[in-house]
């Protein structure tokens, strides 16, 4: 018998090519997606769903992990038993057949269930709101987010090819990327927070004061940690910890599809690592953009800490 990850990695040989990327109301959306559409735009969240949104690159594996040790006390081992995209399905992600779509995979879970997605506010589908879905949102400032998620595109065989770091900024700024401009997404979000049950909040602080954050996923989830649990999870899901974790480190998916000998998807975890890439004129490109397209929002990030 095969293992599911050498039929996934037969299937992408053979059959996938790089995503193509579609326009739906303004963002760019993997094709597949996009096919799917009237699915996952009918899809029906249920009321004790929990949602963990986010722009790519912001933290979400983090986040996920953070929310499973939470609501498993700090098990160890329930935490262990399937990958990350196993335990929480990714909504919109469509791969090949007969691989189940992430809306599928949902569909087939019983309750409670944690979900992901990189949606944008307009396009989540209706039912989270409808049935007051509580939604954990994490974001991360420009600067590093873009820096991962060039460096994500490079090792990602389905992502579109970025081309160069100063092509690719260009794109991120201009939100020719996938799931659209990252200062809408951070900031629709950040309004959304004021009329639904949604946690937002932001990787430095989760790097500044992990045990903080984290209490406050636990609060926002009704749960109480103990001063040892707490200490765990903090063990657990440090940086460190998390790089050679099979369960959340996207080992277990075909190098045809994430290749980590290019860059690892857990590549760096810091705060500032932009100053690596970014030359002065790119830093003030996209300074000057936040500083334009975030005016007024009352979001403001840090990029060092
Ligand atoms: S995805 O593909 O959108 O789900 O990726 P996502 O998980 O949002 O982002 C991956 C980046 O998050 C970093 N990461 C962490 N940083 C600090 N601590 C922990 N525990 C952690 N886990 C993941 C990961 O390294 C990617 O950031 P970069 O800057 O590329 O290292």
């Amino acid at each position: 018998m095969m293992d599911l990850k050498s039929v996934m990695e037969i299937l992408f040989l053979k059959f996938v090519k790089r995503f193509k990327m579609v326009e739906l109301e303004g963002v760019p959306l993997i094709k597949d997606t996009v096919e799917q559409w009237d699915a996952i735009w009918n899809f029906k969240a249920r009321p004790d769903d929990l949602l963990i949104c986010t722009y790519p690159k912001a933290g979400t594996t983090w986040v996920q992990e953070i929310v499973d040790m939470v609501q498993q006390g700090g098990d160890l081992q329930k935490c262990a038993r399937a990958p990350i995209y196993e335990r929480m399905p990714f909504l919109e992600m469509c791969p090949p057949k007969p691989i189940r779509t992430g809306f599928e995979e949902a569909e087939a879970m019983p309750s409670p269930r944690t979900l992901k997605s990189h949606l944008p506010v307009h396009l989540l589908p209706r039912s989270f709101w409808e049935q007051n879905c509580k939604i954990i949102y994490v974001a991360r400032n420009a600067k590093d987010n873009a820096v991962s998620y060039f460096h994500y595109h490079r090792m990602n065989k389905l992502l579109p090819e970025p081309g160069n770091w100063d092509e690719f900024l260009e794109n991120f700024i201009a939100g020719k990327v996938a799931w659209g401009s990252w200062f809408d997404h951070v900031q629709h979000w950040w309004e959304a927070k004021d009329r639904h049950p949604i946690l937002y909040l932001f990787y430095e602080d989760m790097k500044e004061d992990p045990a903080r954050e984290i209490q406050k996923v636990a609060q926002f989830l009704g749960i109480e940690l103990t001063e040892p649990v707490l200490n765990r999870i903090v063990q657990h899901t440090q940086f460190d910890s998390m790089k050679t974790n099979p369960m959340v480190n996207y080992t277990t998916l075909p190098p045809a599809v994430l290749d980590h000998n290019i860059s690892p998807f857990m590549r760096k975890g810091i705060v500032g690592d932009w100053k690596e890439l970014f030359t002065e004129a790119q830093r003030k490109r996209l300074d000057d953009a936040c500083a334009r397209l975030l005016a007024g929002s009352g979001l403001t990030f840090r990029a060092q800490l």
